[in-house]
């Protein structure tokens, strides 16, 4: 097996090499004059190792035909490569423990290894023929977070281990093939994309805190039962079998889980949240605060009630079906309510229907003009508080109430 060192000192221009295995070339350092090197006529070589690549370097990696290691590279130069289907590995000369990288890819269908870099910064483009682009970084070490970006079509990724964040991100599917993950940590900033994931996976947390935009993610995780959601940016969520947690939420939710015919549990935080709950017997609890709408959808579904009315927290339902779906209310929030230690249907004594100013002890009220349904506190006539309305006309009866 040949092996080729060589110097490449204020070089610009093609590199000619035919037949030799393994070919070195040492990029110089300080005041060495910068390199373009195409390398566009080595043939039969099956590894090239640039090392001291500098930030004044091109690092045009499009022509390489080989496994390419850059290594000892300069902090903060940038890495590109189109059409570049070998494995490429990146260590730095120095490693401070917070290292940042970006790296540029398309047309990228192989291993990328990064050594002691913590934050990679991987910007990939859908190549112009629409192919899938395959990252497997599972030989990466030491990386906290992986942070994607760009037009990627579908990408097909082993992770690396730490976090994952989709920044300015637009992704026909990003399918995760590590089958070892069991839960996952996923950062959103103005991104949207189609999620996939393998079985193994058990819990998946979105974040949407950031300042770039809305984002919006549709999800098939096979193995996923469980989503949290947290942040300050509106999300919109489409799920097929998980359950949506985003209690502690205070931007804008958005999830429907129109195409899902199995029971999901939705929760919404303190913003406007929109709730579908698709086939299935669903559980939809708009949270904390906020003007939520809620959609059982098919099925027979449970409307939750579990923060105290304050007139600001209203939930429209828009499809209660009486005698199929129930209103279920937290005796802790709707604390004037006879509690008995036990969850119970609404006793018909407690239940009135007409005007809430008409009311003489009873505490939950149905105006049907309106839809609007009130609780109040004392049963004394005055002061009920909107906590929901069904649309007008319908049709609500006590034992369609659940106190729990
Ligand atoms: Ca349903
Ligand atoms: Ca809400």
């Amino acid at each position: 097996m040949d092996t080729l060192y060589a110097d490449v000192v204020d070089l610009n221009g093609q590199l000619h090499v035919h037949g030799v295995e393994n070919i070195t070339l040492y990029s110089g350092t300080g005041s060495a004059g910068a390199n373009s090197v195409d390398a566009g006529d080595i043939t039969g070589a099956t590894s090239l190792t640039v090392s001291d690549l500098q930030a004044a370097d091109a690092t045009d990696l499009s022509a390489v035909t080989a496994d390419l290691s850059l290594t000892n590279l300069a902090a903060g130069v940038s890495v590109a490569g189109r059409d570049f289907h070998h494995a490429l590995s990146i260590s730095l000369a120095a490693d401070t423990g917070a290292d940042v990288q970006n790296i540029a890819l398309q047309a990228f269908s192989a291993a990328l290894t990064t050594t002691n870099i913590e934050t990679v910064n991987l910007t990939v483009s859908e190549p112009s023929d629409g192919a899938a682009t395959d990252v497997d970084m599972s030989a990466a070490s030491g990386v906290q977070h992986l942070v994607l970006s760009g037009s990627s079509g579908t990408l097909n990724l082993h992770l690396p281990g730490g976090d994952l964040a989709f920044q300015d991100l637009n992704a026909r599917l990003v399918h995760i093939l590590d089958t070892g993950l069991s839960s996952l940590s996923l950062k959103l900033d103005n991104s949207a994309a189609w999620l996939q994931t393998d079985s193994s996976l058990s819990s998946l947390s979105l974040d949407t805190t950031g300042s770039a935009g809305p984002c919006s993610l549709e999800m098939s995780l096979s193995g996923a039962s469980s989503v949290s959601v947290t942040g300050t940016q509106a999300l919109g969520l489409y799920v097929h079998n998980q359950n949506v947690d985003a209690h502690t939420m205070s931007a804008d939710l958005l999830a429907d889980a129109g195409g899902s015919s199995t029971a999901v549990n939705l929760t919404g935080g303190t913003g406007n949240d929109s709730l579908d709950g698709g086939d299935g017997n669903d559980r939809l609890d708009g949270g904390g605060g906020g003007t939520d709408r809620l959609a059982g959808n098919s099925g027979a579904d449970i409307f939750v009630f579990d923060h105290a009315p304050t007139g600001s927290n209203v939930s429209t339902i828009t499809d209660l079906a009486t005698g199929t779906d129930q209103l279920e209310l937290d005796h802790s929030a709707f604390a004037g309510l006879n509690w008995s230690g036990a969850p119970h249907t609404l006793a018909a004594g407690e239940f009135f229907q007409g005007d809430p100013n008409a009311i003489s002890g009873q505490h939950v009220i149905f105006e049907q003009g309106s839809g609007n349904l009130y609780y109040d506190a004392d049963g004394m006539a005055g002061g009920a508080q909107l906590f929901a309305t069904v649309g007008a006309g319908s049709d609500v009866h006590n034992s369609d109430i659940h106190i729990v």
